[in-house]
């Protein structure tokens, strides 16, 4: 009998999938689903299950996956893709000994590239941050986060967030823009940290929030960059303001900025090298996301591992992302952060999984994405795998074959 309900007309039909849903409810390992097939409808997906189970579908296209390994998009939660200039120069600087600290006390670090940012023009800022995304996208990124923080002042803060929406509205991607104006001290407060946070939280944040240039507020709490105070100050402008707030902490030392994400109900602490276990009950207590960077602790040949053993055991989300920026994590590749969540950190490669897709969107607070079920956002991935760890497994190629955002294909492969 064929039951007329309208569902079962879709717009595409995906057949001979192997559904790594990352949804738990479904099995325990990626929530896989072998021999499934997935219906999508209006950017949705509509109908999942293993294909012997599937209704009649009438659909406009139908796929067959060849027996590949279907996943959620990947989701990049922490980037700062939009800059100008090469930091090669501190890269060999580095080579010799001096450290990232110090390149920063000398004015170079995240304040040459400020320099270079502003120097740059809107447009060619576009240019250069739309070949990296496009590189994200080939990957199989289909939602991105991208700060600004290269600006600090309000004009060019305004300038990369700007840039950060022209590239939503123009690529195949999903954008998340973070304001990051308290990433460095800018040369014109140098000296008055207490007076640039004044002036972010009177000029640059409701003049960002005026303009709806911001998905939410992040900032840089470290010896080098603001306090627990500083920030604290500009979280409560950001919480007035209806802005959820996320925060680089614990990268460097530990100043329980991960904590103060906690108390503002925040939605994630990223890098926490250095994160204490009272930092990680507060965490897991408010259910904040613990963004790790291995990009970053690679690169700067850092040698204290975040604590993974005790944010698995307090049950802390782990998401995972490039932290793509010319200082600290030049590499535009998400696929080469799963691999090395796994080799630097040891997480399992279905936690690295779940931390540039479930976990991820959660960072981001995004709630109709990151898990492949019904009702959620059709940004799927499929893949030339024979085993879902391959993804985090392989680096230097490309096992991407498709992939769809809302629905509409963006990679064919
Ligand atoms: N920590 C980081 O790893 C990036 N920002 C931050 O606060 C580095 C940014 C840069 O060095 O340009
Ligand atoms: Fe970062």
């Amino acid at each position: 009998m064929n039951l007329q309900t309208e569902n079962q007309v879709v717009d595409l039909l995906i057949k001979n999938v192997n559904l790594m849903t990352m949804d738990e409810s479904v099995s325990a390992s990626y929530g896989l689903i072998e021999h499934g097939c997935i219906a999508l409808r209006h950017g949705n997906i509509v109908w999942l299950g293993p294909e012997s189970t599937a209704p009649e579908f009438e659909a406009a296209e139908i796929i067959d996956g060849n027996g590949h390994y279907l996943s959620p998009g990947l989701i990049d939660c922490h980037t700062h893709l939009v800059f100008a200039g090469s930091r090669a120069k501190e890269f060999e600087q580095r080579l010799t000994g001096v450290s990232y600290q110090q390149i920063a006390e000398q004015g170079g670090g995240i304040l040459s590239t400020v320099r270079a940012t502003r120097a740059a023009h809107e447009e060619q800022l576009l240019v250069s941050a739309t070949k990296r995304v496009r590189q994200l996208i080939s990957e199989g990124v289909t939602t991105v986060e991208i700060k600004s923080g290269y600006g600090l002042d309000t004009d060019n803060e305004i300038k990369m967030l700007r840039v950060a929406s022209q590239l939503k509205a123009q690529l195949p991607v999903s954008v998340s823009r973070t304001f990051l104006g308290a990433h460095a001290l800018p040369p014109e407060f140098a000296g008055r940290a207490d007076d640039y946070i004044n002036y972010l939280i009177t000029d640059s944040l409701p003049k960002v929030v005026e303009l709806d240039l911001a998905d939410s507020v992040d900032g840089f709490c470290e010896g080098i960059g603001f306090s627990r105070e500083q920030m604290s100050r500009l979280f409560a402008a950001a919480d007035e303001l209806g802005l959820p707030v996320k925060l680089h902490a614990e990268q460097l030392s530990d100043l329980s900025g991960a904590e103060l994400v906690a108390e503002f109900d925040g939605l994630s602490a990223d890098h926490l090298e250095y994160l204490s276990e009272q930092s990680i009950k507060q965490m897991a207590h408010k259910n904040t996301v613990a963004v790790l960077l291995p990009g970053a602790f690679y690169t700067l040949s850092e040698t204290k591992l975040p604590p993974i053993f005790a944010l698995r055991e307090h049950n802390v989300p782990i998401a995972i992302g490039s932290d793509y920026n010319p200082g600290s994590s030049p590499l535009c590749s998400l696929k080469l952060m799963l691999h090395m969540a796994c080799t630097q950190f040891k997480l399992t490669p279905e936690e690295a999984t779940k931390g540039v897709t479930l976990n991820a969107a959660k960072a981001l607070g995004l709630t109709d994405r990151g898990v492949l079920k019904v009702g959620k956002k059709a940004d799927l991935c499929l893949w030339e795998i024979e085993h879902p760890a391959e993804l985090a497994y392989t680096f230097g190629v490309n096992p991407l074959v498709k992939s769809w955002q809302n629905g509409q294909l963006v990679i064919n492969n």
